[in-house]
C-alpha cells in the first residue's frame, strides 16, 4: 500500500498491489503506468535521437559553413567592376578623368574634366580605343546594334551615346552619369574603347543636320582617353575560377550529404 507511488513505475506491482481500494485509483495507475510508459518511451527516443544528433548537427553546421565559404567566394568573383578613361589627348589642354562602376545592370560614371570652354559637350563612347592618330582614330560612337544615333533616355541611340556634360563658366564639367546601356562587363562591355569629348553641343538626334542622327552634330574631338579596368587582373580572374571550383565541389558535397542523410 505504501509502495503506491512506487507501485505506480510498473504497472504490474500496481495490479498485484491493486485491491479493491484502488478500483478508483487502478484507471490513473493503469493510465499513469501506460503514461509513464508512453513518457518513458518517447523521451527514450529522442535521447537515442538526441544521441544520435550530434552528428546531425555536426554535419549541419558543416553544411551551414560550406555556404557561408560558398557565399563568400561568391560574391568574390561578383567584385565590383571598376574603369577609368583619363583624358590625356586631343592637344586642347583638356584634362581629367572619369571613373565607371557596375552597380548591377547600370554603369555609374563620376569624375571632373578641366580646362572645356563653358557650355554643353557631346560626350560619347567611341568603338576603338586606338589613339594612333588622335582622337580620330577611335572610330565612330560604339554601335554594336547597329542603330540611329540619340540621346541617353531615348530607346534609339548608340550604346556609346552618354548625351552631354557641361563645362561651368570656370571650365570645369562634373560628370555624374548613370546609364543602363553600356556595361564593363559582357559581349558589347565599353572597356578597351574611348571616351571622346566634343567641342559643341550633342543634338541627341533631334537637330535635323546631316549629321544628327549619326554623330549628333557634336562639332570636332576635343578630348579622348581608353577606358582601362581598374580591377586587380589575375587576382580576380584566379579567385572567380577557383570560386567556380569550389562552387561546384560545395554543390556536389551538399548533394550527397544530403543522400547519404537521408
Ligand atoms: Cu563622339
Ligand atoms: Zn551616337
Amino acid at each position: 500500500m505504501v509502495r503506491l507511488p512506487l507501485a505506480g513505475g510498473t504497472g504490474i506491482r500496481s495490479r498485484v498491489a491493486g485491491g479493491s481500494r484502488f478500483s478508483e485509483s487502478s484507471p490513473s495507475a493503469a493510465t499513469g503506468p501506460s503514461l509513464s510508459l508512453r513518457s518513458s518511451a518517447r523521451p527514450n527516443e529522442p535521447r537515442r535521437a538526441r544521441s544520435r544528433t550530434p552528428p546531425r548537427a555536426q554535419t549541419n553546421i558543416k553544411m551551414r559553413s560550406i555556404a557561408a565559404i560558398l557565399a563568400f567566394m561568391c560574391v568574390a568573383a561578383n567584385a565590383q567592376q571598376k574603369a577609368i578613361v583619363v583624358f590625356t589627348t586631343g592637344g586642347n589642354g583638356v584634362v581629367g578623368n572619369v571613373t565607371f562602376t557596375q552597380e548591377g545592370g547600370s554603369v555609374r560614371l563620376e569624375g571632373t574634366v578641366e580646362n572645356l570652354k563653358p557650355g554643353e559637350h557631346g560626350f560619347h563612347i567611341h568603338e576603338k580605343g586606338d589613339l594612333t592618330s588622335g582622337c580620330t582614330s577611335t572610330g565612330g560612337h560604339y554601335n554594336p546594334y547597329s542603330k540611329n544615333h540619340g540621346g541617353p533616355h531615348d530607346k534609339e541611340r548608340h550604346v556609346g551615346d552618354l548625351g552631354n556634360i557641361v563645362s561651368e563658366p570656370e571650365g570645369v564639367a562634373h560628370v555624374a552619369i548613370v546609364d543602363k546601356v553600356i556595361s564593363l562587363v559582357g559581349p558589347t562591355s565599353i572597356l578597351g574603347r574611348a571616351v571622346v569629348i566634343h567641342s559643341d553641343r550633342d543634338d541627341l538626334g533631334k537637330g535635323g543636320f546631316d549629321d544628327s542622327l549619326k554623330t549628333g552634330h557634336a562639332g570636332t574631338r576635343v578630348a579622348c582617353g581608353i577606358i582601362g579596368t581598374l580591377n586587380p587582373g589575375t587576382q580576380s580572374l584566379a579567385a572567380s575560377s577557383a570560386s567556380a571550383n569550389v562552387g561546384y565541389l560545395t554543390l556536389i558535397s551538399l548533394v550527397s550529404l544530403r543522400f547519404f542523410q537521408s
